[in-house]
């Protein structure tokens, strides 16, 4: 199983070259999140270093459905700017569905804990 989500984890690093999800160079931590457009890891994926106040120009804007937290502490919120709904999920936590905690292609900003 550790096998599996190793090579999701890859596919996701691979699939966010060249895309501006992540502008900002990582955290001096390296706090990671992984997050994914489908269920179970599904879909597109994007890697997350830093705070997103408004996922929209990224493309993803309630869009997202599952994600892995590889490192760190996140806060998912439904509103843009941190603010509505919002829940957060720390280092080795998995969600297949964001459905499960109301945020179901709900999420429009994203920040470290
Ligand atoms: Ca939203």
């Amino acid at each position: 199983m550790k096998k599996a989500l190793g090579r999701i984890a890859a596919a996701a690093v691979v699939a966010t070259v060249g895309l501006a999800v992540a502008p900002a160079p990582a955290s001096a931590a390296g706090e990671t999140l992984f997050v994914y457009v489908d269920e179970a890891w599904g879909g597109p994926g994007y890697k997350v270093t830093g705070a997103l106040p408004d996922l929209a120009p990224h493309n993803i804007n309630d869009k997202i459905t599952s994600l892995k937290v590889q490192l760190g502490c996140w806060r998912l919120f439904a509103d843009a700017n941190y603010r509505g709904d919002s829940i957060s999920y720390y280092t080795g936590w998995v969600q297949t569905n964001l459905g499960y905690d109301g945020l179901n292609d709900r999420v429009s900003s994203i920040k470290p804990c």
